[in-house]
């Protein structure tokens, strides 16, 4: 039976060493939850570190810590002390971590931790290797593994990976700073589908492989090393029924159930005091913009002076990664603003902010979601951000306001919260007013939207969203209408080229043949070819044909002396072994003239793209221009010139990077067929790589062998994934 293999840096378990014994205990957390029913009910496994380093395991207790994982369905990756220092401390967290929620400044590279990180990457994909069978799915989370698709891909193709990322994807202004970000895009694309939080970090991403990686991406589409992955937006949700539950019961708990922090909580609502308090919970984390809240707050009290006493900030910080220096110092930056906010406005019966650095039980979280009137959550980057949607799960009376940063994923979500810039604390200190002011049915008309939203797209529909959708990713191959063109394949192909009988080749030039170059006029034919082609059309029974939509001048150029029969301009001119050219159709070529300034304006602003100029169409080039400012251009172009020829026979072919005028009159099918009407051949194939040779494929006889060159939908029967694997094909028919 196939499974699911769920890949994070830290298994769902809490493991403590009680001298040498071992107690195990599944955590609460958000991933854990939503996956459950991914991890639990299709025999998975999930694969992490156990928490505990080598030095601290002795083999004996290594293998103790490997038999308790496995009864909670889990594996161990095994990772030493100095692995945690350079992978987790070093390069996700003093690196990846800046880098992707745009700290730049504090973004350190050490080549010591991009080895280590490379390194732990590796052990992760021995373990998954190991433990995978072909037809299992793997699920990998988070950037403390983005090497590990690609290093599993490697190793074992027919698996099916999906990456999820928990953090932004930074614009690529910012990503392109960074050192090994080659490396990094090339490890993820190992994947089939790539999640993230939102459409905004989607686009980032997609950005960053179009500039950096010069893929072709066709919506949400790569095509990459010949594979289709498909990037999409899962927005993250909580267990909120766990969170809706334990409210309820929480509301209906008697005076002596009351946990302490509850009866302090309580003391502070006196009822007719009017007394407003407001939450906020976060890791400590310079993200999460604690200081800029508490300033905020401190501005809020000096512009509003009648809330003195009437006010509470309740503030957790919990405590995280406190070996990596910026935490250091955003823990005695926030320490010393509480200390100067609650020293410049407390009173003897009254203190500003309530802080509270700690990790607290579950029972009190919901105290305190459910005791405050507001909720102040103001991160300056944050991928997602849960504590907003556990806040709105938790009032069950559908009061309370919600105060979020623009820059927190979830406000794409969570639009009836009142958004802030928590850069600015005039608008933080202004909502913050706003929030305390808000009727209370304003509040549960808000609540109600928000609920409706949390409540419907929660943590086990966004596990299983991402799971299925994995899953139809898989199955893009295997739906392509078209066949690898696999050995036995090839076999027949030399076999009929073998037994005697007639036998055509029609054969595209560029992208099919030759790899594409940075200016066209590079493309030419090497040595290699020429004598591959040579070898073939020596064969009595086989005609070799070059098809091209390149112009007689360069065809003629490259294949002066050669005997094959040349078709130039996508069909227009034919040279027939042996021959001179002859034009196969004629055309007229006036309306160049008013066509040619109009695709000159669009090449001179868009830097890198360039005309050709041919016989009979006009080709505007843009393989060396910024991609996405190319996409702009080339749909500008399309509206523009869809003007220019209605009422005319011209039509505009989008090709590889190249989009071409050119009369309807011609096309590449129509020459072929113009060959078939004068020689019967018993054999025919054909091979081509780009829209234009479609109408070779779509038009040539059914029992035709036509062949594509790429993964994209075409009417050919069979393809293939690159110029190298044509050259092979071609070279078992020359040699048969
Ligand atoms: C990363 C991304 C993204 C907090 N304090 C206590 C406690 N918590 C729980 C909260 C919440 C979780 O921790 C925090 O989740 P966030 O989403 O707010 O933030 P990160 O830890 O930075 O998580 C983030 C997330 O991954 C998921 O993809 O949303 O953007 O940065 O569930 O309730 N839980 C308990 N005691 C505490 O003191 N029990």
């Amino acid at each position: 039976m196939n499974k699911t293999i769920i890949v994070s840096n830290r298994l769902p378990l809490q493991i403590k060493l009680d001298g040498s014994e071992l107690q195990v205990t599944p955590s609460v957390g958000g991933l854990a939850t939503g996956m459950k029913s991914v991890h639990r009910n299709s025999n998975g496994l999930w694969i992490g570190w156990s928490g505990l380093t080598d030095e601290e395991l002795h083999p004996e207790l290594s293998k103790k810590v490997e038999r308790a994982v496995s009864k909670e369905q889990c594996a161990t990756v095994n990772l030493n002390k100095e692995d945690i220092k350079h992978y987790y401390y070093g390069f996700s967290n003093r690196m990846l971590w800046p880098l992707f929620h745009y700290f730049i400044e504090y973004a350190e590279f050490s080549m010591t931790s991009w080895e280590t990180y490379k390194r732990v990457n590796e052990k992760f994909a021995e373990v998954v290797i190991a433990r995978a069978n072909d037809g299992d799915k793997i699920w990998i989370h988070d950037y403390q593994l983005l090497l590990l698709p690609q290093l599993i891909k490697e190793k074992r193709p027919h698996l099916s990976i999906g990456f999820f990322l928990h953090i932004p994807f930074p614009s690529f202004e910012i990503f392109r700073t960074f050192p090994k970000r080659k490396e990094i895009l090339e490890g993820m694309l190992g994947a089939d589908l790539l999640g993230f939080h939102t459409y905004d970090y989607e686009r980032h991403f997609l950005s960053s492989v179009k500039r950096i990686l010069h893929c072709d991406v066709s919506f949400n589409k790569i095509n990459y090393q010949n594979r289709t992955i498909k990037v999409d937006s899962f927005p993250m949700g909580i267990d909120y029924s766990k969170f809706e539950q334990a409210a309820l019961k929480h509301n209906n708990q008697s005076e002596e159930e009351k946990s302490e922090v509850q009866k302090r909580l309580d003391d502070h609502l006196v009822p007719g005091k009017d007394v407003k308090m407001v939450l906020s919970i976060d890791r400590l984390d310079y993200t999460k913009g604690i200081p800029n809240r508490i300033r905020a707050f401190e501005y809020f009290l000096t512009k509003y002076p009648q809330y003195k006493e009437k006010i509470r900030l309740i503030m957790l910080a919990v405590p995280s990664r406190s070996k990596v220096p910026q935490y250091k110092r955003l823990k005695e930056e926030t320490d010393e603003l509480v200390g100067r906010v609650n020293g410049a406005f407390s009173t003897v019966s009254w203190t500003p902010i309530w802080y509270f650095f700690r990790t607290m039980p579950f029972e009190n979280l919901i105290d305190l979601y459910t005791s405050c009137d507001i909720a102040l959550i103001t991160p300056v980057r944050d991928g997602m951000n849960l504590v907003a949607k556990e806040y709105v799960a938790t009032r069950t009376n559908n009061d309370g306001v919600l105060v979020l940063s623009e820059m927190a994923g979830a406000t794409k979500e969570l639009n009836e919260a009142i958004h802030i810039n928590p850069y600015d604390l005039e608008d933080m200190a202004n909502s913050l007013k706003q929030a305390i002011d808000m009727p209370l049915e304003e509040q549960q008309r808000r609540m109600k939207s928000l609920k409706k939203r949390v409540s419907r797209y929660d943590v086990k529909k966004w596990a299983s969203d991402f799971m299925s959708s994995l899953n139809d990713t898989h199955n893009t191959l295997s739906t392509m209408e078209a066949d690898p063109l696999d050995n036995s394949l090839i076999t027949s192909f030399t076999e009929a080229i073998n037994s005697n009988e007639t036998c055509v080749l029609f054969l595209d030039y560029d992208g099919t043949l030759v790899n594409f170059s940075e200016r066209p006029e590079d493309a030419i034919p090497d040595p290699k070819l020429l004598e591959l082609l040579h070898d073939i059309n020596e064969k009595p029974n086989v005609d070799l044909v070059i098809i091209s939509g390149r112009d007689q001048k360069s065809l003629n150029n490259w294949f002066k002396n050669t005997p094959f029969t040349l078709i130039s301009d996508h069909g227009v001119s034919m040279r027939s072994k042996g021959e001179n050219w002859k034009i196969l159709e004629r055309l007229n070529t006036d309306w160049m003239e008013d066509i040619k300034p109009v695709l000159e304006s669009f090449a001179d602003r868009t830097p890198g793209s360039f005309i050709e100029e041919k016989n009979f169409s006009l080709a505007w080039h843009y393989r060396n221009a910024d991609i996405e400012l190319a996409q702009k251009r080339l749909s500008e172009i399309n509206t523009v010139l869809t003007s220019f020829i209605s009422n005319t026979d011209l039509t505009l072919l989008d090709g590889n990077k190249v989009l071409e005028v050119k009369s309807s009159k011609v096309n590449k099918g129509r020459a072929c067929n113009y060959m078939l009407q004068q020689h019967k051949y018993q054999h025919i194939f054909a091979f081509g790589d780009d829209w234009t040779d479609e109408f070779m494929f779509e038009d040539l006889p059914k029992h035709a062998h036509t062949v594509k060159v790429g993964l994209q939908k075409t009417k050919a029967r069979y393809y293939l994934d690159s110029v190298e694997q044509v050259r092979t094909v071609l070279t078992a028919i020359a040699k048969s």
